[in-house]
C-alpha cells in the first residue's frame, strides 16, 4: 500500500527518490513521461481535466493515481530495481510552516532542483500560444520551463477556511468548496501554476493535488462524507480506463493518507 505523506514529513532518502522519479519521467517523451501526463490536463489540446464540474475532485483522484505509476514506473527503469516506489507527497498549505516559508522546501527553486521546475515540451505553435497569452508562465529560450511567481505566505489558505469546507453537508457541496480553495492557490503560486493549460508542468502541482484528494479522503471518512450522487457512479472519467465508483475508495487504489504531522 503506498502511503502519500506530508511534504513536511519525507525523509532524504524519499526527496531521493523523488527528484529521481521527477527527472526520469522528464527524459521519457513518449506515453510514459512527465509531458504527456502534465499534457492531458490541458496543451497539447484535447484537454481532459474538469475543473467547474462535480467532476473535479473525481477526474483529479485518477489522474494523481496514474501519474503516481507513471513516476514509479520510470523510477523502476532508471535504477533498474523493481522494488523501488514512489508516493505523491501533499503539501499542507493551511501549515504554519507553509503561513511563515510559503512553498515547500523541497519544491525550492536552487541549483538543479527536478522539482523547482517542469520541462514545458510543447510544440512552437503552443509555445507561441503560451507565450503571448500566458506572460510569465515559462521561461525564455528554446528549452523552456515553468516559472513561478508566489504570493505573500501568510496569504495561502487557513486551517479554518479549510474546517468549514469539511463540514459541507453533500458532495457537491463539497466539492465547490474545496475546488475554489484550490483555485486560490493555484492563483498563489502564480506563473504556470496560475493557468490551467500548463499548471501540470510545474511539480508542485502534484503536491497540491495531493493535497486536494487528501481532503476529500478526510471528508470521506467523517461523518458527513457520502458519495457522490448515483446518476454518477457509472461516468467514465475519461482518458482513464475507470468509472466514478473505482475512485471512490483510496484502499482500493492502493494508497492511503499518512496522519498529519504537527508543521
Ligand atoms: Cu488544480
Amino acid at each position: 500500500m503506498g502511503l502519500r505523506k506530508s511534504t513536511a514529513a519525507l525523509g532524504d532518502a524519499e526527496w531521493t527518490d523523488l527528484r529521481d522519479a521527477f527527472t526520469a519521467a522528464y527524459r521519457l517523451s513518449d506515453e510514459r513521461g512527465y509531458g504527456f501526463y502534465a499534457g492531458l490536463h490541458g496543451l497539447p489540446l484535447p484537454a481532459y481535466c474538469q475543473h467547474g464540474t462535480v467532476l473535479f475532485l473525481l477526474w483529479h483522484r485518477a489522474y494523481l493515481y496514474f501519474f503516481e505509476r507513471a513516476l514509479t514506473d520510470a523510477l523502476r527503469r532508471a535504477r533498474g530495481d523493481p522494488a523501488v516506489a514512489v508516493s505523491l507527497p501533499w503539501w499542507d498549505w493551511t501549515s504554519a510552516t507553509s503561513h511563515h516559508a510559503g512553498l515547500p522546501a523541497g519544491y525550492a527553486t536552487d541549483g538543479g532542483n527536478p522539482l523547482a521546475a517542469g520541462p514545458v515540451t510543447l510544440d512552437d505553435s503552443d509555445l507561441a500560444t503560451v507565450r503571448r497569452n500566458l506572460p510569465g508562465a515559462i521561461s525564455d529560450g528554446p528549452s523552456p520551463v515553468t516559472v513561478r511567481d508566489p504570493g505573500p505566505p501568510d496569504d495561502l489558505p487557513r486551517q479554518r477556511t479549510v474546517t468549514r469546507a469539511l463540514r459541507a453537508p453533500t458532495f457537491t457541496d463539497f466539492s465547490r468548496l474545496v475546488e475554489g480553495i484550490h483555485n486560490s492557490v493555484h492563483g498563489w503560486v502564480g506563473g504556470a501554476m496560475s493557468a490551467v493549460p500548463i499548471a501540470a508542468y510545474d511539480p508542485v502541482f502534484w503536491a497540491h493535488h495531493s493535497m486536494i484528494d487528501r481532503l476529500w479522503y478526510l471528508w470521506q471518512i467523517s461523518p458527513r462524507g457520502v458519495n457522490p450522487p448515483a446518476w454518477l457512479l457509472d461516468r467514465a472519467l475519461a482518458p482513464w480506463p475507470v468509472t466514478v465508483r473505482q475512485v471512490l475508495d483510496v484502499s482500493r487504489l492502493g494508497y492511503e493518507y499518512a496522519v498529519q504531522v504537527v508543521a
